[in-house]
């Protein structure tokens, strides 16, 4: 029943069928499914999916956004279900999108993943300057700032961010850690940031050995 459910939510995502993708995510969630299960056997092929399409240019901009409304939507009652965490403070996260980017799907995720796993995040969305992320963070009191970006473009933004917290001389207040799908951790070695995570789950693991070294 369940595998029937995640081949139609990939589905519902290549068809950009908001509504269909909320039901599966409903109906996901009603049989049991994990949600961390729904998202990365059900949707996230989805949208792997469309992406590839649209990169061979056999898919256009008006199917990506319908296909990403449907995602987003999906997406958002998944996280929703996340078990909450315990106020346990691991620790304090900072989060966007890099400037310049409005990929969040990934990024809402591994916000939800961090808050269900103890720590507190303040989420500053998509688009965001490095400006903004540094006086977010130190009003914040962060331990760690983490940034998101999908585009090749937008991955020297990170980079920056690395170059304004040394210009500032509190670059040894923050643990940095990056992620989104071009990112590599050969990308965080050659910036020097301190986490690479491939994904959400990696990014709590990442995280608890980022604060654990102190
Ligand atoms: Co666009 N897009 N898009 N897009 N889009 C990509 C990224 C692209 C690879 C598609 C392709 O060509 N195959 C391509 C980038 C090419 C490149 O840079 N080399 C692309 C392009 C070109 C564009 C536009 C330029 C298209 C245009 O307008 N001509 C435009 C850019 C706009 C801008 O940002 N300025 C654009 C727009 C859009 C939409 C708005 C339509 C929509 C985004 C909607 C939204 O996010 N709210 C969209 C979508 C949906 C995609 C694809 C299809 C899917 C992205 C996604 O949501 N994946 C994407 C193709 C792809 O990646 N396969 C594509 C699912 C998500 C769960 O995965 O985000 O990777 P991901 O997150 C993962 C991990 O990466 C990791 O954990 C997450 C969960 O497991 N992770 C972290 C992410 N951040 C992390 C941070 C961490 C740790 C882990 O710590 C801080």
């Amino acid at each position: 029943m369940s595998d029937k459910t995640l081949a139609e939510a990939a589905q519902a995502i290549t068809n950009g069928d908001a509504e269909k993708a909320v039901d599966l995510a409903k109906r996901g969630l009603d049989e049991g499914i994990e949600p961390l299960k729904l998202l990365d056997q059900g949707f996230v092929p989805g949208i792997n999916e469309v992406g590839d399409l649209f990169s061979k240019g056999k898919l256009f901009i008006p199917m990506l956004i319908k296909s990403a409304t449907a995602m987003e939507k999906a997406t958002e009652i998944i996280n929703a279900a996340i078990p909450k965490g315990e106020e346990v403070a691991q620790g304090r996260v900072v989060l966007g999108t890099v400037q310049g980017d409005v990929h969040d799907i990934g990024k809402t995720i591994v916000v939800a993943l961090f808050k269900a796993n103890g720590f507190e995040v303040l989420d500053l969305g998509r688009d965001v300057p490095n400006d903004k992320i540094i006086e977010e963070a130190e009003k914040f009191g962060a331990d760690v700032i983490g940034t998101s970006t999908l585009l090749t473009t937008t991955m020297v933004l990170q980079k920056e961010l690395e170059e304004e917290l040394k210009r500032a001389g509190i670059r040894d207040k923050y643990k940095t850690i990056i992620g989104g799908a071009p990112v590599t951790q050969r990308w965080a070695d050659r910036i020097g940031a301190d986490a690479y995570a491939h994904d959400a789950s990696d990014g709590v693991k990442k995280l608890k050995a980022l604060l654990k070294k102190g």
